[in-house]
């Protein structure tokens, strides 16, 4: 019997500095997303695309924030949609759009994650923790803000309420190369596992990714994997709004979705940030699609599964 996947397309882009995530899902859609992962053996459904109705600007105490009242929609609209995608499908993938989509998401599948008595576990795959809270954001781009809110830190209370945050603890965080000052001081404090692109070069990513995967995995838990287009290196992946040079390269991401994939441990999906007007012939949403297939169980050679 083949599992189910779906696709749930959010074209938020106000989290960010600069239009274009809200041709995201578009983007992957026409790179063929779906028929990839049909000829993988899975049966995908498309859930078409989450929207939200026009809002009243909302002012916020700290003035460098934009588009606060539109992301509070997004997660508003987003949460109970993720809940129910990871409900009724085996591995809902969630094609932003933005990485504030993540807000959402993530929030979703952790209230899900409760309803079976599992603790959810975060795999986050980005150049930057955006681990800001409304307080500390000076950018005011709110795709700085996810991992903050859902692991439950203070000052969002003009997001909407938070009933289950992840724990700081189970969240891994990989391709890390750019951090703000205030995101530093919380990476210590709430005690999140980062491997920055330095401990990469240092170890690889195979032995930090198993030793999450094995943790992962002696805790009965579902694992969300948050793709951020900026984890990759912008000489492979020039369609997003935040290059940061000396990404993770073409072999390092191949690496951790086909590892992500023998683990038979991830039970849903992001992938966020694709900008397409900054794409060059669509080559980064196709990239999106074979790393996707790859996670999805697409292989060179059948090989023994590793278990862990
Ligand atoms: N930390 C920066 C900010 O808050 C950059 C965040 N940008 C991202 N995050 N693309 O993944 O503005
Ligand atoms: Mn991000
Ligand atoms: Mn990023
Ligand atoms: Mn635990």
């Amino acid at each position: 019997m083949s599992r189910t996947c779906s696709l749930l397309g959010a074209a938020i882009q106000t989290g960010a500095s600069q239009p274009g995530c809200i041709m995201g899902p578009a983007a992957l859609r026409t790179a063929g997303l779906a028929a990839v992962l049909s000829e993988l053996d899975w049966e995908v459904t498309d859930l078409g695309d989450v929207t939200i109705a026009p809002q009243e600007p909302m002012p916020h105490a700290n003035p460098a924030i934009h588009d606060l009242a539109e992301t509070c929609a997004w997660i508003k609209a987003l949460a109970p949609a993720a809940q129910k995608a990871a409900a009724e499908h085996d591995l809902p993938v969630f094609m932003g759009g933005d990485h504030a989509m993540a807000a959402g998401t993530v929030s979703g599948i952790a209230a899900h994650a409760a309803s079976l008595g599992r603790p959810l576990f975060v795999l986050w795959l980005d150049a930057h923790p955006d681990l800001h809270t409304l307080m500390t954001t000076e950018s005011g781009n709110l795709h700085g803000t996810p991992v903050a809110y859902f692991t439950g830190q203070p000052d969002f209370e003009a997001y909407p309420p938070l009933a289950h945050a992840v724990d700081p603890r189970h969240v891994c965080m990989m391709g890390i190369r750019s951090v703000d000052p205030a995101e530093r001081a919380r990476i210590k404090e709430i005690g999140v596992e980062v491997h920055d692109m330095r401990a990469l070069d240092e170890t690889g990513v195979l032995a930090p990714l198993r030793a999450f995967l094995a943790r992962v995995r002696a805790a009965n838990g579902l694992l969300h994997v948050s793709f951020d287009v900026d984890f990759l290196d912008p000489q492979i992946a020039p369609a997003v709004g935040t290059t940061v040079p000396g990404g993770a390269t073409f072999r390092e991401a191949h690496l951790i979705m086909e590892e992500l994939c023998d683990s038979n441990l991830v039970s849903s999906l992001d992938l966020v940030e694709l900008n397409p007007f900054l794409d060059e012939r669509g080559r980064t949403a196709r990239l999106l699609c074979d790393f996707t297939a790859s996670l999805f169980g697409r292989r060179v050679l059948d090989r023994m599964t590793r278990s862990y």
